[in-house]
């Protein structure tokens, strides 16, 4: 016979184990400005001098498509927007002028494809800290929002 009582105190108990074992990820954010929403930007933890890397999902729920042609951050001496690519077995990385949001659609900037490259950092990217960026889109504007630097595995960024 089935004591529900039981059974959902056993799942709670469980629950709350799967919780503890693994570590909080950081809370997910959007920032919308017009048609434009940048859904949880974030970084990887990167010493001073070096590059850093930003990812980010962005959508676009207009009827016509925007772009986004810029990124600033008084962090890194200069920003690009790049996209890896793997021909032949190797790690590419070339950069784009711009990064097309289609009317109504989703694009990732992820690892092993579209991303933006933080050059020349002038401080240190910790864990856990946010950092101000500037998303500068050729309709939406200027969306200014903090970004996550998080620790996590999976593939790196290579250049
Ligand atoms: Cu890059």
């Amino acid at each position: 016979m089935v004591r529900p009582r039981r059974v959902a105190l056993a799942m709670v108990a469980a629950l709350a184990l799967a919780a503890m074992a693994m570590p909080a990820p950081a809370p997910a954010h959007e920032e919308t400005t017009g048609d434009i929403t940048i859904v949880h930007p974030w970084s990887r933890p990167a010493a001073q001098g070096q590059n850093g890397v930003i990812y980010l999902e962005i959508s676009n729920r207009g009827a016509a498509d925007d772009r986004l042609i810029a990124v600033s951050t008084p962090l890194a001496g200069r920003v690009e927007l790049h996209r890896s690519t793997m021909e032949d077995g190797i790690h590419r990385m070339e950069k784009v002028d711009s990064i097309t949001v289609p009317a109504g659609g989703t694009v990732a900037l992820e690892p092993g494809g579209l991303h933006v490259m933080l050059i020349d950092l002038r401080f240190m990217l910790m864990a856990e800290e946010t950092i101000p960026v500037t998303f500068s889109f050729e309709h939406a504007g200027d969306i200014s929002t903090g970004v996550s630097v998080e620790s996590r595995g999976g593939e790196g960024h290579d250049h």
